[in-house]
Formats: C-alpha cells, sequence, structure tokens
C-alpha cells in the first residue's frame, strides 16, 4: 500500500467511527484511537522515517493534512454532542407547573396531649391553675413528703426507676410529689392540678404500661371536706364522659391521706358487662384521692388543725379510653398512625 493510499483508508476508517459516534464517551474514546500518543494518525506520521524517499514527503504533507482534518472533525462533533447532552439534562430538569401540588401533611396533637388540654380547661372552670414538675425527681418528694417510709412496699425496685444508687433520684412513679412541691412555695388557699408523665417497672397489659400520664389535682383552705372532693370528680366525670356514664367511689389506702379512696368509671368499652380492659369486673379504675394526711400538711409547714385539703391523681390514658372507647392503653406511645390519625382535629 503506497503512503497516500494509506492515509486516505485511515481517513475512512476514522470517518465511518466518528458518524457512528453516539455520545461524548464514544468521540473521547475515538479520539484516543485516531489522534491519540498511541492513534492511527500519530503513529503514521511516527513511521515516516521508515518509509522509501520518494513516499515520505506525500506521507508527511498527507499525513498532518489528515490530522488537521480529523481534529477538526472531532471538534465539531464533540461540540454537537455536548450540545445535545445539554439539551437532555435541560429537558429532564424542567418543571412542569401544570402538574398539581403535594398535599402538605399536617400533624396533629397527640390523644393524650387533648385529654391533657381537655382537663387543664374543666379544671380551670372549677378554680385550678395548671401547673408542671419535674419527672425526674428526689425520692425526698417523691416518698418522704408523702408520708411513704422507708420500708413501704411502693419504694421497691420493682416499682420505681431509680436514676442513682443510693437511690434518691427517680423517675416519678406519680405526679403527687408536686403537692409538697407546691405546698412549700404557696400559703393556702391552693387550688392546682398537674398532668405529666410518670414510669414505673410494672408488666403491660390492656390497662398498664409502664410509662403514663397523671394529672394530679391538689385543693387546700380551711373547710375543705370529702364532699368537696366527690363533687370536684364526679363534675370532671360529668363534663367529660356525658351523665349517663356512671362513678364509683371505694375506700381505698394511700399513706399520703385519710381516708383514701379510689375512683373508677363504669366501663366504656364493655358497658359494663365484662372484658380484658375492665378485667371482668365492669369498671376501670381512673384515679386514687382522698383527704391529705395530716402528716403531710406538717410537712410542708401548713397546720393540719387550720387547713385540710383533697388531693387526687387521674390516670390520663385511662380517662382517654373511656372517653373514646380505646381497649388498649398500649396504642397510646404505639406510634402507629393511622391509631393517632384517628384524633386529628382540624387546627
Ligand atoms: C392518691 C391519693 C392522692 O391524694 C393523690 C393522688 C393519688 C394517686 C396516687 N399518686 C397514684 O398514683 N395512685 S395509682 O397508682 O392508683 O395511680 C393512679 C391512676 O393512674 C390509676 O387509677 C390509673 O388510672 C393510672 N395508672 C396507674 N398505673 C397505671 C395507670 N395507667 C396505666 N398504666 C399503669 N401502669
Amino acid at each position: 500500500m503506497t503512503a497516500q493510499e494509506t492515509i486516505d483508508y485511515i481517513r475512512t476508517l476514522a470517518m465511518t467511527a466518528l458518524d457512528g459516534a453516539g455520545s461524548l464517551e464514544d468521540i473521547v474514546a475515538w479520539e484516543r484511537a485516531f489522534l491519540g500518543a498511541k492513534g492511527e494518525v500519530t503513529l503514521f506520521l511516527r513511521g515516516l522515517a521508515s518509509l522509501p524517499a520518494d513516499q515520505r514527503p506525500i506521507a508527511g504533507r498527507g499525513g498532518n493534512a489528515l490530522k488537521t482534518e480529523l481534529t477538526a472533525a472531532w471538534e465539531a462533533r464533540h461540540a454537537a454532542l455536548s450540545a445535545g447532552a445539554l439539551d437532555r439534562r435541560l429537558a429532564g430538569d424542567a418543571i412542569d407547573v401544570t402538574l398539581p401540588g403535594r398535599p402538605p401533611i399536617f400533624g396533629a396533637s397527640h390523644p393524650v396531649s387533648q385529654m391533657i388540654d381537655e382537663l387543664s380547661e374543666i379544671f380551670a372552670l372549677l378554680g385550678f391553675q395548671t401547673v408542671f414538675g419535674p419527672e425526674i425527681e428526689t425520692a425526698h418528694y417523691n416518698f418522704d413528703v408523702l408520708n411513704i417510709p422507708k420500708d413501704h412496699p411502693a419504694r421497691d425496685v420493682w416499682d420505681t426507676f431509680y436514676v442513682d444508687l443510693p437511690g434518691e433520684i427517680v423517675l416519678r412513679t406519680h405526679t403527687s410529689p408536686m403537692q409538697g412541691r407546691v405546698m412549700e412555695q404557696t400559703e393556702p388557699p391552693v387550688r392546682v392540678v398537674v398532668p405529666g408523665r410518670v414510669y414505673r417497672y410494672e408488666a403491660q397489659d390492656a390497662s398498664h404500661e409502664w410509662m403514663l400520664h397523671q394529672l394530679e389535682g391538689l385543693a387546700v383552705d380551711r373547710t375543705i371536706t370529702m364532699a368537696d372532693l366527690k363533687g370536684t370528680l364526679a363534675e370532671m366525670a360529668r363534663q367529660l364522659f356525658g351523665s349517663e356514664r356512671k362513678t364509683r367511689f371505694r375506700c381505698d389506702f394511700f399513706p399520703f391521706v385519710e381516708p383514701g379512696v379510689d375512683f373508677a368509671v363504669d366501663c366504656a368499652i364493655c358497658g359494663g358487662a365484662g372484658c380484658r380492659v375492665c378485667k371482668g369486673t365492669g369498671w376501670l379504675e381512673m384515679g386514687g384521692a382522698g383527704m391529705v394526711h395530716p402528716n403531710v400538711l406538717r410537712a410542708v409547714g401548713y397546720d393540719p388543725d387550720i387547713y385540710s385539703g383533697f388531693a387526687f391523681g387521674l390516670g390520663i390514658e385511662r380517662l382517654a379510653m373511656m372517653r373514646s372507647g380505646v381497649d388498649d392503653v398500649r396504642a397510646f406511645a404505639g406510634n402507629d398512625l393511622r391509631f393517632l390519625r384517628q384524633f386529628a382535629r382540624a387546627a
């Protein structure tokens, strides 16, 4: 093959390959194959010295002209493919302003929070102020001030989550420690409710959680009687559940009251017939209550000969269960959006 025939052969080969290059990757590979350090044109020009003397001028001129021609063809093809790639990317990024928007997802207040708000409103109308207290509490306020002696079973490790080793700091097991904190800082008369989380080392079932919410109530004045306690809780139940729900008070013991009662409503899940929530009794305990023990009044500096008071601690999840017919307390902390969305209210 003469030098001119070789040049024509390389040109045909290169132009055919360039026509078939469909992407930027293809033409980068093409440039390497024909114009790169080991490309066809470069190797041809490097081999000039080995050609017969009469062929060298033709090969030199023709080879350089071919290099110029192929470089120009590569640049034109590169520019065309780059523009195409940019057009495709811009088309892909284009925003279709006619598409409908995605509906925003609105959060909603948790059913326990809703119940706390509702209870605060009910008790505000009865003259109670809402206050809050710490969830990490000292054993002093959680037990000592409440007349719970050191050897009382409620202090047992099975009921209480201790935060420190000597057992002086606890996750509060009830909202009652706020009784002492409030009375220490307030001159009577006192009327407060205290909603908040409490923690118990307790087995779970349909009506028991290890983390729950309570609403503490405390009223202290010169002439408070058990009738005030009964009237207050009965009115709360009437406003929350309507007048058809039955309420019940029975004697109970708590070291910080005398006398003490438990307060129950007839089970809304089974209508009082008996089910797994009320454990077949037809009643579900909503809270403990009673007349503040004189020892507690003394511990905070109140004179029990002048002042008397009542206090109660209600289970907020249990109230919400009876209010909305929820048959398992574990649903409240289960984070199942299908459950929670049923309580979403318009803002
Ligand atoms: C009693 C007398 C007072 O003068 C003031 C407050 C009290 C209540 C006392 N501090 C207390 O915690 N009593 S309690 O252990 O019986 O709990 C009160 C209410 O919390 C229960 O009636 C129930 O409604 C709810 N509760 C208790 N443990 C629960 C629970 N709810 C769900 N899961 C649990 N594990």
